[in-house]
């Protein structure tokens, strides 16, 4: 199936409350992909370090398309995706991450500000790198992830961090991690850059935590970003971010607040253990006995779900409405900070 521009923008319009996109962010994402359709558009490079490819696993599990290539090929430029593209290799490492590396060249597709770069997993840091190793890239010996992320981070025009690894480290950079995985965040805070590079470098950072995120977060920022700069004006501008450069359409919102189980919190009725539950229990009693980091997580979980069954609607199901707390997946800190996870009176 391919997806058109148009097919997109239609999608992004029926969808767009689920999205979190107003009617004039629509109308500014129509503008901007018709720049792309005249220009070839930004090219998307989607890398991956230390992770467990789910990130990728939930944005092909976007709504309405076939697929993600739909997605991102017919619509957004996705030059780069291993995990999806068919070429692999030595092949197109050396054609895509030497184009990154030989940021002087003239006619460099991948100069400064010349694509959008996305994150997908933690960046390990210790042993100069060796735990990632991301391809045959020079000559007889392997790039590292660290070495690429930070090169093609300095030259991209945006950079969205995508899953809770790439953000703020995740399940790779929890207790015990002697690879030195960091999101990139951290990443470039340590890094060798001078002051003033961190400093360019971090303003271009969106952070889409979630272990992993919702597709709509992923898709939706895409769109936003799109949308907010159709003419692709020197310094990007970002969508409305948090303290910790979370997309606010997202994001803004304690989970507790939207869930179902509220009235079990605000009469005191709490769950016992998460093996003897009934219907009756999903709006009756509150998980937080039984470990549920609601309280202190940031998501819309709650009123997007997960896995609806097709465009702008509401999902069918997420953690807490399965029986499970929530374990805080989109904060920083997560996993150690909110383990364990299930609490057993
Ligand atoms: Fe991390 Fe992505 Fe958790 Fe996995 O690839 S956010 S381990 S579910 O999904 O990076």
């Amino acid at each position: 199936m391919r997806i058109t521009r148009r097919e997109f923008l239609k999608y992004c319009s029926i969808t767009a409350g689920a999205l979190g996109l107003s009617a004039g962010t629509v109308l500014k994402l129509e503008q901007a992909l018709a720049l792309e359709a005249a220009n070839g558009g930004i090219p998307v490079m989607w890398i991956e370090g230390a992770a467990c490819t789910g990130c990728t696993m939930s944005l092909t599990n976007s709504i309405y398309y076939g697929t993600v290539a739909d997605v991102l090929l017919n619509t957004i430029d996705l030059d780069f995706h291993k995990t999806i593209m068919v070429a692999c290799g030595a092949e197109v490492d050396g054609v895509r991450f030497t184009g990154a590396n030989a940021l002087t060249a003239a006619n460099n597709l991948y100069t400064a500000g010349g694509y959008v770069l996305v994150v997908e997993g933690a960046i390990q840091t210790a042993a100069n790198g060796v735990y990632c190793e991301v391809g045959d890239l020079i000559g007889d010996h392997n790039e590292t992830m660290a070495n690429i992320a930070l090169k093609m981070a300095q030259n991209a025009y945006a950079i969205l961090c995508v899953g809770q690894c790439a953000t703020y480290g995740g399940i790779p950079a929890a207790r015990g991690n002697v690879t030195g995985a960091k999101g990139m965040w951290d990443f470039v805070g340590a890094s060798a850059l001078t002051a003033a590079q961190k400093r360019a470098l971090k303003k271009k950072i969106i952070n889409i935590p979630g272990c992993p995120p919702h597709p709509d977060w992923i898709v939706g920022t895409i769109a936003e970003v799109l949308a907010l700069n159709p003419d692709l004006p020197a310094t990007p501008r970002l969508p409305a971010l948090d303290s910790v450069r979370r997309p606010k359409l997202f994001y803004n919102e304690v989970h507790c607040f939207n869930c179902a189980r509220y009235p079990g919190q605000q009469t005191g009725t709490y769950l016992k253990s998460t093996l003897v539950q009934t219907e009756a229990d999903k709006t009756a009693k509150c998980l937080k006995n039984v470990g549920c980091k609601g309280r202190v997580t940031k998501t819309d979980c709650p009123t997007r779900k997960w896995n609806a069954l097709s465009g702008g609607n509401v999902g069918k199901n997420y953690c807490v409405d399965a029986g499970f707390p929530c374990h805080g997946c989109t904060q920083p800190g997560f996993p150690d900070k909110h383990s364990p996870f299930i609490r057993i009176p």
